[in-house]
């Protein structure tokens, strides 16, 4: 069956999806915006279970991600990846954005999940330009889904309306419609 994308308004940490992706730092220790917002509706469960990644591997680069449980979040997983902080665009930001989102399909993937949910990475403290973002973002899923076929749902979550209007703009763009096509 065809992957199907989706572009909603709303609040990451609601979703009963297999896995939600936050948006981390390379500490893996928590932070404000989405990964705030996880960590404080996971509970302690999920800080722990980022301690001990972060203290095995030495956190996370740029561009990489990794899984862990979800504690008290009603999605199954936690998918962790670390953005890259924009300095204008002539320091790999785009190739390592679009990394974050292959990373996490792969991870997915490889855990034998089927939906996931994606929050707007790097738009927020990390200061990637937004339009530029939505179109990596974009254009990474669509190109990475038919290499992983158990991934059946992509959700793409905008806390903003700005986000919203640019991703329901490049999903409405989409030959097919909001389904992948044969
Ligand atoms: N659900 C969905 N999206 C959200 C939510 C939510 N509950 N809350 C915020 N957003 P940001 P970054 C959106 O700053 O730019 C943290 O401190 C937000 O509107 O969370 O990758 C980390 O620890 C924006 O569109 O992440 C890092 O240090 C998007 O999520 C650093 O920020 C990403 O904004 C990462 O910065």
């Amino acid at each position: 069956m065809d992957a199907e994308i989706t572009v909603i308004e709303g609040d990451i940490t609601k979703l009963k999806v297999d896995a939600i992706v936050n948006a981390a730092n390379s500490g893996l220790l928590g932070g404000g915006g989405v990964d705030g917002a996880i960590h404080r509706a996971a509970g302690p469960a999920l800080l722990e279970e980022c301690r001990a990644i972060a203290g095995k591997q030495g956190g996370c680069p740029a561009g990489d991600a990794v899984i862990t449980g979800a504690g008290k979040l009603p999605c199954k997983k936690v998918i962790h990846t670390v953005g890259p902080v924009w300095r204008g665009g002539g320091r790999g930001e785009r190739e390592l954005l679009a990394s974050c989102y292959r990373k996490s399909l792969g991870l997915a993937g490889s855990a034998g999940l089927e939906s996931i949910a994606f929050p707007n990475i790097s738009t927020g403290v990390y200061g990637y330009p937004r339009a530029e973002a939505a179109e990596t973002a974009f254009r990474t899923v669509s190109d990475t889904l038919p290499e992983i076929p158990g991934i059946k749902k992509v959700i793409f979550v905008c806390f903003d309306r700005e986000n919203f209007a640019l991703y329901r703009k490049l999903l409405e763009g989409r030959p097919g419609g909001n389904t992948r096509g044969p």
